[in-house]
């Protein structure tokens, strides 16, 4: 056995069975030994931040996590975004590195960088093993977080009899119950509380817990802004979301004296710094309350809680209710109701269609329930990758990705991953031409007198042919284009019914 076979054998004897990787010559070892290895199904994706997007999706929809195999610090830069994304998503990741062999290093090869440094910018726990013998004790993932291996290309090809013991992912810390207590007494003590969740806490347990409280107690609740996995739909409790623009978020939390955290950090307003806004939407004086950090079990809490205060309230859940199915040229009210008329049981959305979105929660709201995965930190070009991932992680379940063409443009290569790896993904391509959500958020921030940026070419995507029947074609995913309602429902309802990937390019309107 070398030091690559034993790094592998580790992963899958600790529960991780999946491994999203770009390799090149320093990994080559690493990819023999995960060809070698029984049990772990390896995926090759053709950019490096489709590994991380994918990996972010399957361990968003497993709950477990799955390991990613890049190439030195180039290859964690390319994937260093949705790595990002699967930061604030709390996705557990195991990440491997090759890198050159440690006596090659000190002569600064080309590929030479600090790949570490670029590593703990994620907060990530970094290992790098000199010895073969250590590679298998380094490879244990942690809860919410990606753990980093750097692997030394003589590490990888060296011999060792070293075998660690599995390391099976840790689970989430558990809330002590005096902390409950306290904050149930504080709950009926006439305070203005709201109830913000997040993480785990958007979950059906979670959801059920916390519909009780608010129940029981009136309490308002709302759910993140941006959660990286929200359980929604008929039979489910609905919440309403925090809101994207300051305005929206500060009305929402307006006159609360408490805000009580369950599974999120305090709120920051979703985006940006705007000019007179506050950064954050919770009243000056109002007091945070943490019921569970998000590395705690955000479910288990609420349900203490919920025994406490809401004894025999039942929860309040969404009754079913579809939308009408519209007709005409799409809008972006209509596209969604399309999705939601024709939404299948059991689907996971994923949710990349930023201005052209807004209807979505609410034409969904009815509709079967399914999982709905957002974009957690906003860096464009993560719903290709993470539909993959959700897909490898489910494969029972239909995916249906709702990606803007402009953020579907830096991981476009991803569709190759969904054709080759014969993913359920239905691709909705919400093509209206543009970077639209920065037009309207130059309207946000625009002063009097300054110019408009409306019809810039650089928030535009006019001036040259965007065609993403054809992109997917030459990659191997069936495409259609719709112009309108009838044409969306007649695409959908096939791409729903054959299996393996299909792709809609629907043009609808921009924002403003
Ligand atoms: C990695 C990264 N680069 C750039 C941005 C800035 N950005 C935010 S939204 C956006 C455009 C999204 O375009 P599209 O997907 O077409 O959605 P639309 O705005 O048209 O709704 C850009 C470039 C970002 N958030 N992340
Ligand atoms: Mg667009």
């Amino acid at each position: 056995m070398d030091g690559a076979n034993a790094l592998m054998c580790t992963l899958v004897e600790s529960g991780i069975t999946t491994l999203f990787t770009n390799p090149g010559t320093t990994e080559l070892h690493l990819v023999e030994a995960a060809e070698a290895t029984p049990g772990l199904r390896s995926v090759l994706a053709l950019f490096e931040g489709v590994v991380s997007g994918a990996a972010d999706g399957y361990g968003r929809i497993a709950g477990r996590p799955a390991a990613t195999l890049v190439h030195l610090g180039p290859g964690q830069g390319n994937a260093w975004a949705n790595f990002h994304n699967a930061r604030r998503a709390h996705t557990p990741i195991v990440s491997l590195i090759g890198d050159h062999a440690t006596y090659h290093k000190r002569f600064d090869p080309p590929l030479e960088s600090d790949i570490a440094a670029v590593a703990r910018a994620l907060g990530s726990a970094v290992r790098t093993p000199l010895m073969a013998e250590q590679v298998s004790s380094y490879a244990a993932s942690a809860p919410g977080r990606i753990s980093t291996v750097i692997m030394p290309a003589d590490v990888s090809w060296s011999p060792t009899e070293t075998m660690a013991t599995p390391m099976p992912p840790s689970p989430a810390s558990i809330v002590p119950s005096e902390r409950i207590e306290r904050i149930a007494a504080m709950a009926g003590r006439g305070a203005h509380t709201v109830l913000l969740l997040g993480g785990a806490a958007c979950r059906e347990e979670g959801l059920r817990a916390a519909s009780r409280i608010a129940v029981a107690t009136g309490i308002p609740v709302f759910t993140e802004t941006s959660p990286a996995r929200l359980e929604h739909g008929a039979g489910l409790p609905g919440f309403p979301r925090l809101g994207f623009y300051p305005e929206q978020a500060v009305a929402q939390l307006k006159g609360a004296s408490h805000v009580l955290l369950a599974g999120v950090h305090e709120p920051v307003v979703m985006g940006f710094a705007y000019l007179g806004q506050p950064s954050s939407p919770v009243p000056a004086d109002a007091a945070m309350v943490t019921l569970a950090a998000p590395d705690e079990d955000a479910a288990r809490a609420l349900t203490e809680l919920a025994a406490m205060v809401a004894p025999g309230t039942a929860a309040k859940v969404a009754a079913a209710a579809r939308p009408a199915m519209p007709s005409g040229p799409l809008t972006l009210q209509s596209w969604p109701q399309v999705l939601g008329a024709l939404l299948p049981e059991d689907a996971i959305i994923v949710d990349e269609s930023i201005s052209s979105g807004m209807a979505v929660p609410a034409a969904t709201a009815g509709a079967p329930r399914h999982d709905l995965l957002s974009l957690t930190g906003t860096a464009m070009g993560m719903g290709l990758p993470l539909a993959a991932g959700a897909a490898i992680a489910a494969p029972d379940r239909p995916v249906i990705l709702l990606d803007g063409d402009g953020s579907a443009m830096y991981t476009i290569s991803a569709l190759w991953t969904h054709a080759r790896e014969h993913l359920n993904i239905t691709t909705i391509i919400l093509k209206n031409s543009s970077y639209g959500i920065l037009r309207e958020e130059w309207e946000h921030l625009r002063e009097p007198g300054q110019n408009e940026l409306h019809d810039s070419p650089l928030i535009n995507l006019g001036g040259a042919p965007l065609d993403f029947t054809g992109l997917a074609q030459s990659m191997g995913v069936p495409s259609a284009h719709a112009d309108t309602s009838e044409e969306l429902a007649e695409h959908l309802t096939r791409a729903l019914t054959e299996p393996g990937p299909h792709l809609i390019e629907a043009v609808v309107p921009a924002i403003i």
